[in-house]
């Protein structure tokens, strides 16, 4: 696993904590960053003893998307091919927090912008502070919205909205973004990292297999036909009755005392 101050990792009660840390630069991705932000995640993915990741940044800010400073159009040189950038570094993390069969809270701790935004929104639960804002701001240096940003914006919000943020690069405040349905809530600012920590915490205390399933069929939801999802429903169910975890969640339920999953 690449080891790398740009992302702090912490384990505890299941929880992966995974900090983007270039407070300096609003966290903003350079490729050390890229690559420890992947491995985190591909950790959460190979670790049983990982039940919930929680992504924050540290500082004052989320993350302010892809490092300007790295490609500084000064220095002269060829264009650089920012589609290879989008293959080699942020589509396979995209991918990964779609297909990672564990929840995945965001805690948008402060400005979230560019392919910060987005990595956010691709995130299950997200919870921003009331201070924290959204910025679409690729149309301001001439980019379009990446890292799955035109494909959750119009999906969550549909086009008149997803258009006029991205179009305008407007700021989005935390609060407007819950409203819309944008994320899960805004909270008091002091208020983020203790509800954020909690949420993660009973997650990862809950039914690892069932959850990661529910995870599966909500994403396939929006490509599936009615018929197609009950399949899907049908198959998952069948696996999810099968688990350790349904057994001790119908005994307690029966024993009237709180559930122990155990992820299995
Ligand atoms: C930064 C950045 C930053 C470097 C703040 N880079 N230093 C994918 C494919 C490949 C390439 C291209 O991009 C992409 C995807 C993308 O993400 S494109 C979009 C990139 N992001 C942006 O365009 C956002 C740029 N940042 C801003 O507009 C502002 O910084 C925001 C609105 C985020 C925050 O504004 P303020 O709160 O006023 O903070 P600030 O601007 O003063 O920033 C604080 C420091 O962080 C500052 O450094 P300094 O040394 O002057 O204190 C900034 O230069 C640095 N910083 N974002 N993306």
């Amino acid at each position: 696993m690449t080891q790398s101050d740009t992302v702090l990792v912490a384990l505890n009660d299941g929880v992966l904590r995974l900090t983007l840390n270039r407070p300096e630069k609003l966290n903003s991705f350079n490729e050390e960053m890229h690559l420890a932000l992947r491995a985190g995640l591909q950790r959460a993915h190979d670790d049983a003893d990982v039940r919930a990741v929680l992504l924050t940044g540290a500082g004052r800010g989320f993350c302010a998307g892809q490092d300007l400073g790295d490609r500084d159009p000064r220095k002269g040189g060829p264009a650089p091919d920012l589609g290879h950038t989008l293959e080699t570094f942020y589509n396979p993390t995209l991918r990964l927090l779609r297909a990672l069969e564990k929840p995945v809270v965001c805690a948008v701790n402060g400005v979230a912008a560019g392919a910060g935004a987005n990595i956010a929104l691709a995130c299950d639960i997200v919870l921003a502070a009331k201070s924290a804002k959204f910025i679409q701001a690729f149309a301001k240096i001439g980019l379009v919205p990446d890292a799955g940003g035109t494909w959750s914006l119009s999906r969550i919000l549909g086009e008149p909205r997803a258009k006029a943020l991205a179009l305008t690069a407007e700021p989005l405040m935390a609060e407007k973004a819950a409203d819309w349905g944008l994320i899960w809530k805004a909270v008091e600012d002091e208020a983020l990292l203790p509800e954020a920590s909690a949420l993660a915490q009973s997650l990862a205390a809950g039914p690892t297999l069932g959850l990661g399933l529910t995870k599966r069929l909500i994403q396939a939801a929006a490509t599936n036909s009615l018929d197609a999802q009950l399949d899907m429903e049908r198959d998952c169910q069948r696996q999810a009755g099968r688990s350790a975890d349904y057994a001790e969640g119908v005994t307690a339920f029966l024993e009237k005392r709180k559930p122990e999953f155990r992820g299995q």
